[in-house]
Parts: C-alpha cells; sequence; structure tokens
C-alpha cells in the first residue's frame, strides 16, 4: 500500500515536471533554485579589436555565454584607434544578433593601424555587397569610449559590472581621470569603486613561457595608462597573464573553411587572415573572459592577494601583500584540455 501512495505521488511530480506547473527548484529544492536564479554577468568587453586574433575570438566567446544566459554584454570599448576596430566588434554583435550593444572608441590612442583583419572583414563582399552587416560605416559614428563606460555604469546597479579589459589600459586610465558629466554627478574613479566588482585583465607577465623581451604588449604599449591602472583603480582586479593564454593553444585547424566555402563566419574568416598557415594560437583573451564570467569554476586557481609592480620598461612582477586588491590566475597543465575543449566549443557555437 505504502509502495503504491509513492509510486502515485512520483507519478504527480513526473506530471508536474513536464508541463511545467511548477519550477522545478520546488520540486528539488534550494540548491537547484540559487543555481537557476543566479543573474547573468555584467560585462563591459574593452578590447584592441584586430590587433591578435584572440580578442575575436573572446568576443565570440562572450556571445556565447549570453546564449547560455550566463553573462549580458552591455558595452564594448575599443583602446586600438582605428575606426575598423570598432566596426569589426559590430560586425560580430551583429552576426551574433545583437546590433544594438553600444560601441566606444579611444580617441587620439595606440595602434591606428589597420593590421591583418578588421577592415578586411568589414569590407569583404560577395556579388558587390558586403558580406557582414553591421552599423557603424563611419567613424563619426562611434561614440567615445569614456563617455561611452561612464554612460554605462552610471545605468546599473552598484557593484554590479565586470569589466573584461584584454587590450591597453587606456580607456579605464582616463575612465578614473573622468570629470562628473551628464551622466553620473561621480568622478570617474568614485563612479568606478560604486558600480564595478570586479575588473578581469590580460596583462603583464609573472611566469613561464613569458614574452621575448620580458615586456607583455598590453602593458608596454600604453605604458602610463598601465601604471595609472594597477596603482589606482578601485576595485578588485584578477590578471590572467602571458602565461595563462600561452599554456593553452587554440587549434588553429578548426578554423579551416570547408571546400565549398559555406557557412562563413566573421571570427574564422579573421583567424585565416591573421594566421594564413592556421597554426595554433594562445588563448589570452579568451582566459580572461571565462574567468569574469565563470569565476566560481576551477578552471583557474587564484593567487593569494597582492599587488603587480611594473618596473621602469613595463616589466612586470607580483608582489603578495601590497595593497591586496589584485591577484592573478595560475593554471594546472591537467586542466589544460579541459578548458581548450571549452574554449572550441564556445568559439564554433553559432546563433
Ligand atoms: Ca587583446
Amino acid at each position: 500500500m505504502r509502495g503504491a501512495w509513492t509510486l502515485k505521488w512520483l507519478g504527480v511530480v513526473v506530471l508536474l515536471m513536464a508541463t511545467e506547473a511548477w519550477p522545478r527548484s520546488v520540486i528539488f529544492g534550494s540548491a537547484l533554485m540559487e543555481q537557476e536564479t543566479v543573474e547573468p554577468v555584467r560585462l563591459i568587453y574593452d578590447t584592441d579589436m584586430g590587433n591578435d586574433i584572440d580578442d575575436a575570438m573572446a568576443l565570440a566567446v562572450i556571445h556565447a555565454l549570453q546564449d547560455r544566459g550566463e553573462c549580458r554584454l552591455l558595452a564594448v570599448t575599443v583602446s586600438k584607434d582605428n575606426f575598423y576596430a570598432a566596426a569589426y566588434c559590430d560586425l560580430l554583435n551583429h552576426f551574433y544578433r545583437r546590433p544594438g550593444i553600444p560601441i566606444g572608441i579611444v580617441r587620439n590612442g595606440p595602434t591606428p593601424e589597420d593590421g591583418l583583419y578588421v577592415r578586411q572583414v568589414c569590407e569583404a563582399k560577395d556579388q558587390g555587397r558586403l558580406r557582414y552587416a553591421r552599423s557603424l560605416t563611419r567613424p563619426g559614428d562611434v561614440e567615445e569610449a569614456t563617455a561611452l563606460l561612464r554612460r554605462t555604469l552610471a545605468s546599473q546597479p552598484d557593484h554590479s559590472v565586470t569589466v573584461v579589459q584584454v587590450g591597453f589600459s587606456t580607456n579605464l586610465a582616463r575612465l578614473l581621470d573622468s570629470p562628473p558629466d551628464r551622466y553620473s554627478p561621480l568622478q570617474g574613479k568614485d563612479l568606478a569603486a560604486r558600480k564595478i566588482r570586479l575588473l578581469s585583465v590580460v596583462a603583464g607577465s609573472f611566469g613561464q613561457p613569458g614574452p621575448k623581451d620580458g615586456r607583455e604588449y598590453n602593458i608596454y604599449k600604453d605604458l602610463p595608462s598601465a601604471r595609472k591602472l594597477f596603482d589606482a583603480w578601485p576595485t578588485p582586479i584578477v590578471v590572467s597573464a602571458y602565461e595563462i593564454g600561452a599554456s593553452i593553444l587554440y587549434p588553429g585547424e578548426r578554423m579551416r573553411q570547408s571546400d565549398d566555402g559555406a557557412g562563413r563566419h566573421p571570427v574564422r574568416e579573421a583567424y585565416r587572415l591573421y594566421v594564413p598557415s592556421l597554426s595554433d594560437r594562445p588563448t589570452w583573451d579568451l582566459t580572461s573572459v571565462l574567468y569574469a564570467v565563470r569565476p566560481g569554476r576551477d578552471y583557474f586557481r587564484v593567487s593569494e592577494p597582492g599587488e603587480v609592480i611594473l618596473d621602469s620598461v613595463g616589466r612586470t612582477r607580483f608582489k603578495r601583500g601590497g595593497h591586496g586588491r589584485h591577484r592573478h590566475l595560475k593554471i594546472d597543465n591537467r586542466q589544460v584540455p579541459r578548458i581548450r575543449e571549452l574554449l572550441v566549443e564556445l568559439v564554433e557555437h553559432t546563433r
């Protein structure tokens, strides 16, 4: 008799689940409910899109994670002073069906050259028509990055925003110095402290493999801004340094185009322009996004709190203790295949 009752109740539960009359959280209890009510991570992506290919792959990863409900991209700011860097971000946002994401760009910033893929993919045509849609068609269309950062931050709840900076520190350093404006009565540093909960950064080098002369690109290309960021940024910073992305190589073979040219993809096209040999590439910027959106997973270990110290030419070291606002990622080699597999899955995700 008791068995029959159990079976009957089991039947009711299965029926409720099938009809979705009850949320699964009610049936399975609070642990699942907590999991299901986690808010998507509110992201701002600050990138030197076009200087390397990982910026493009990392933006693809953001869109894939947003399609899974794990993050929400609020804005993209570009620290490469080239219109096509912004236009390519816009093109990718259109490709992933989020054409409304605002984009800002640095003025009088580093690396104004076109580079190897942003302009080329933006201008690619089929039968005389642009291959990929975008809204940004003229440099005058693009908002200045610091203004966009202030506008975006001012509209968000306190301590809710995660910023991922995968290029130079130009835009964020300028944000710190920005005066009150129509978006917020707060000075930039106070606005950042109020609205941002975490800054995830690709910068510096604390291990092996390291950059050739010990100086990491994102730092030495705008050293004063990097110095300002690590001295004065008011929120916690987690650094994915050179050795992290260099330890996890993305398999370039996955970017080969099918013989019939089908399935055109603006990240694959960019990869082939940037690395025609299809050799493997480091996953620097992708690791910073992955940590920012899934900080609680055990892909990486995180160092003790400390302080990133820059020398006069831009070499970095990590000092334990200090002001304690900085930490950096560490990698266990046993995790590398798992992270690589996940990143491939996310980059290859299509809408
Ligand atoms: Ca980058």
